[in-house]
């Protein structure tokens, strides 16, 4: 087995010449096929004992199931959820190395994995994570990986605040753990930078991160490191579970799906293929990872470059790691067999560390550098990130010149081929907006007079001509209803009488009470599906909508800009 070993790793080390002229990428290829096949034992690597004392378990939060706080341990409740963004004092209550139900395919029960993998390092960046869901991301990885693969665990503190998170965690961890360490950074990072951090004085073959609220599941680990032993430039991520932030249950997301994103950059799925639907056990490709969650050989996140350390703070990172890794010669795979809990928050507890917008720096940086002529597609619906400066990106440039990355193009047709380029679709024009003035006495308008909810509309002077006080400025959006200029509160008619008032209320887009339309011709603004019109009182200055009248005149409203098109 020494003998295979070698084999094994060579992967990892190097790339051997098969066939000059081949291609460098083929000849990668070639070269895992033959070290992969001339050593391919494989081995049951559950911990079938660990998995017996599981099955006893009871008590709070065990197996997964949702719990409650007790009246009499609520008393913290509110505080600490309010900093963390998820119930903070039930985690306080359930065990560090709870037990989780295994939720796999049952295909994964029965599932071998090669008998060499490579050492692995686990990194977790941390902000002011609370003490348990830190210690039980910890927890959790000791208990459900195998000793031999396991070299690290270093949690890297990125400038918490909170006063546990320095000698206190270094004290615990030197009592509790032999393979956990802390790293304390000097200033706040940013999650990047902080996995960057860890990612340097790691020590295994391979990375894998996590995030500092997070429990691995059943044998996690070897679905994970397999495809990265058969070919280094392979990144495989866990299936993410949610843990709920209420109650602490641990739940599927869903039956799998590959990941990906919106042209507003937000995180979206894409179906599983129809082949990845014959083989449910099996790693299947994904183009774009959720981020927190991943393992990936050493030697391709430094090859790579590791990340882009002008990224600041939180976001943008999962897309240019995902970018990189296909364009520039690697494949991302998510593996069914290996699952990991993460808590989603309820919300941020973080206030904005006076950096800005961070978020849209980030994005505009991965857009420049990876996305060519399809960054447009994101500026179309977010225009000023146009205006916001990257900061230097030569270096960025450089490396994606020096790999002889593949165009975003290539990415968007081979990999992303099911990503709508109109996703969301970009609204459509309105049909109008500006002032709404009557026929019949023109000098005045609808106005909603700084009215809020519920709050009945009325006509009132034009300001135009008066420059009095009001409020007339509205929009016949696309969705076919009136809003008031820079607020979401539209006409609403929920009244089936004749003179009916209009109401304002929060816009919801579903027409219904809130459907109008402008007859360009006749001058009306008609409302509903069986459809009554504007209509308004001179001498009561009272709007309403009543049956439509050819012969009416107050019936007829000028609108200020009409939409032809
Ligand atoms: C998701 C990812 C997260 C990251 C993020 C985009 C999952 C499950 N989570 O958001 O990993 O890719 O999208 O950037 O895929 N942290 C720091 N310093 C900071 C801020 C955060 O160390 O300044 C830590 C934080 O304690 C946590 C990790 O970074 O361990 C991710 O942050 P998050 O949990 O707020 O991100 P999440 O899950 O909303
Ligand atoms: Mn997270």
């Amino acid at each position: 087995t020494v003998v295979c070993t070698v084999v094994i790793y060579k992967t990892l080390e190097n790339i051997p010449n098969i066939k000059d002229s081949e291609p460098a990428e083929l000849q990668r290829k070639i070269s895992v096929k033959k070290s992969v096949s001339s050593y391919n034992e494989k081995i049951d690597w559950h911990n079938y004992d660990t998995i017996r004392k599981d099955a006893n378990r009871t008590g709070t939060g065990e197996q997964g199931a949702p719990a409650y706080l007790t009246s009499s341990e609520n008393e913290n409740y509110e505080a600490l959820f309010k900093v963390n963004g998820f119930n903070a004092a039930l985690s306080d209550k359930i065990a560090l190395d709870r037990s989780l139900p295994d939720i796999r395919h049952k295909q994964c029960k029965a599932k071998k994995y090669l008998s060499k993998l490579p050492s692995v390092s686990v990194i977790v960046p941390f902000h002011n994570e609370h003490w348990t869901t830190l210690l039980r991301t910890a927890t959790s990885v000791i208990k459900r990986s195998p000793p031999e693969l396991l070299k690290e665990i270093i949690l890297v503190d990125d400038f918490s605040s909170k006063e546990f998170s320095k000698k206190p965690l270094d004290d615990y961890l030197a009592v509790n753990f032999t393979k956990v360490t802390a790293l304390h950074l000097p200033e706040r990072s940013g999650l990047i930078r902080a996995r960057l951090a860890g990612a340097k004085v790691a020590t295994g073959d391979v990375l894998i991160f996590l995030d500092s609220h997070t429990e691995c599941n059943v044998n996690w680990l070897p679905p994970l490191l397999e495809p990265i032993a058969q070919d280094y430039k392979v990144c495989v991520c866990p299936f993410i579970d949610v843990i709920q932030y209420e109650t602490f249950e641990y739940r599927a997301q869903d039956e799998g799906a590959r990941g990906a994103f919106d042209w507003e950059f937000f995180y979206k799925r894409l179906p599983l293929l129809p082949e990845d639907l014959k083989h449910p056990a099996e790693p299947f490709k994904s183009p774009v990872m959720a981020g927190g969650l991943f393992a990936i050989s050493a030697k391709f996140f430094w090859e790579l470059g590791g990340y882009d350390e002008g990224l600041d703070i939180w976001g943008g990172e999962q897309y240019e790691l995902s970018f990189k890794i296909w364009q520039c010669g690697g494949e991302m795979y998510d593996a069914p067999c290996s699952r990991v809990g993460h808590i989603y928050r309820k919300y941020a507890p973080f206030p904005n560390p006076g950096k800005g917008d961070f978020v849209g720096r980030n994005y505009r940086r991965v857009a420049e550098v990876w996305m060519d002529e399809y960054a447009q597609y994101l500026y179309m619906r977010r225009p000023h990130y146009k205006a916001i400066n990257p900061g230097d990106l030569s270096k960025q440039k450089g490396l994606r010149k020096k790999l002889n990355c593949k165009p975003f193009k290539w990415f968007m047709e081979t990999v992303a081929f099911d990503l709508p380029l109109k996703y969301p679709p970009i609204e459509p024009d309105d049909f109008g907006f500006g002032e709404i003035r009557n026929l019949a006495v023109p000098e005045l308008c609808v106005d909603s007079g700084y009215k809020e909810r519920d709050q009945v509309v009325n006509i009132a002077t034009c300001i135009k001509e008066n420059n009095k006080k009001g409020e007339q400025n509205f929009t016949l959006t696309w969705h076919k209803d009136i809003r008031v200029k820079g607020k979401t509160l539209c006409f609403d008619v929920s009244d089936p009488n004749d003179k009916a008032d209009i109401t304002l209320y929060p816009c919801h887009g579903q027409q219904g009470n809130q459907y109008w339309r402008y007859d360009v011709e006749k001058q009306w603004f008609l409302h509903g599906g069986n459809p009554r019109c504007l209509d308004c009182d001179p001498g009561s200055l009272k709007l309403f909508v009543t049956t439509c009248d050819e012969n009416s005149k107050t019936q007829k409203w000028r609108f200020e800009n009409v939409n032809l098109t």
